[in-house]
């Protein structure tokens, strides 16, 4: 959940000369920065460094990162006619740089380190498209819903045709997991999720690759669980706020899932990240399909020695569990 960034020197020695939307459009350095963040940090997986929101430019919206605002879009959407006028990505060639930093990433990995390719989810995606930017409330995008139904579902299967065309192009170059943030689906209730985000989802999930397992990550969702499961994944991400072992009654036996330390807790010191790092084991109760991360993005203010400990502490607590 965020491997490389801020919290690393060496990610932070980089950014000191190259821009964040270069350094993803530049496979030589997104597979440095990949390749050192996962083997510096010894954890089981690569992500891919990449962003949810490169995909915006070659559907026509106008993306920069500025300083300490974070990601604004310059054109974002307002009326039904902006919806008919977005770029479909029926090519993929656009992001060619990404599928390329998947292969070269790929083969500079050790060969048992698998490496996740990820895309936004479109309810997401359509957040930061109508929001021109990150928000609070999503009241824009929230409210464009609500008022334009017609125009929510035309935006929606836009960017769900566009996201399967990414991910099923990073699965080619070599992704052997793909992850789809639904970072701020949680805002939404039980009903308007099944109304508004289930179907596209589901049509999400089954347009991609069926040979790769893929990961369906929400924060804020402990109403949602059941409905995400319902439209697809073959992990469920799980944040923070929910118990660990009571999601995986409510989501069954087939279902594996991905979670859940509050990052949060890497601020704080060694006896703490450990029992709640142990918490979270017992939890998941030493059965398969539970794979320890956290539950949300870590923090730039994270100390790097506590991700260190807390990755050998996993592996010696999981690894006394199995043996
Ligand atoms: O160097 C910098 O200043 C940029 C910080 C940064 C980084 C390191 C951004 C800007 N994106 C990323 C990389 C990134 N983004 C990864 C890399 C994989 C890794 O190495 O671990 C991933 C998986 C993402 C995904 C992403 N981007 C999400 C979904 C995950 C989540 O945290 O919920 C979201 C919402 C974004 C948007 C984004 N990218 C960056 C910012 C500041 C934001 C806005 C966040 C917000 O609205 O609060």
């Amino acid at each position: 959940m965020r491997q490389a960034g801020r919290y690393m020197a060496e990610y932070r020695e980089l950014r000191a000369r190259v821009s964040f939307l270069d350094l993803c459009k530049r496979p030589e350095l997104a597979t440095e920065v990949t390749v050192t963040a996962a083997e510096r940090l010894g954890v089981d997986a690569a992500i891919l460094f990449a962003d949810i929101l490169l995909i915006l430019e070659p559907m026509g919206f106008g993306l920069e990162f500025t300083k300490g605002e974070g990601p604004v879009i310059h054109n974002p959407i307002r009326t039904t006619a902006d919806v008919d006028g977005i770029r479909p990505f029926e090519d993929p060639a656009p992001l060619a740089f990404v599928y390329q930093a998947v292969r070269s990433i790929r083969s500079a990995l050790r060969s048992d380190l698998p490496l996740i390719g990820f895309a936004g989810a479109p309810f997401t995606l359509a957040c930061y498209a109508i929001e021109g930017g990150s928000s609070r409330h999503y009241e824009k995008a929230k409210a464009f819903m609500y008022h334009d139904p017609g125009a929510w579902d035309a935006l929606m299967r836009r960017f769900v045709d566009a996201t399967a065309t990414y991910l099923n192009a990073q699965a080619a170059a070599g992704a052997q997991a793909l992850q789809i943030f639904d970072s701020w689906v949680g805002s939404l209730s039980p009903t308007d999720y099944r109304r508004f985000v289930q179907p596209h989802m589901a049509r999400l999930f089954a347009q991609l690759d069926p040979t790769v397992p893929t990961i369906h990550f929400g924060t804020d969702t402990g109403s949602l669980l059941e409905l995400q499961c319902e439209a697809g994944g073959t992990v469920i991400g799980l944040d923070w706020r929910v118990d660990l072992r009571s999601a995986r009654q409510r989501l069954g036996e087939g279902r594996a899932v991905q979670g859940n330390l509050d990052p949060v807790v890497l601020l704080s010191n060694q006896a703490e990240i450990e029992s709640q790092a142990q918490r979270i084991l017992d939890e998941a109760g030493g059965r398969p399909g539970h794979i320890f991360n956290l539950g949300h993005g870590i923090l730039p203010t994270t100390p790097v020695e506590n991700v260190l400990s807390l990755v050998d502490f996993v592996h010696n607590a999981s690894l006394r569990r199995t043996h």
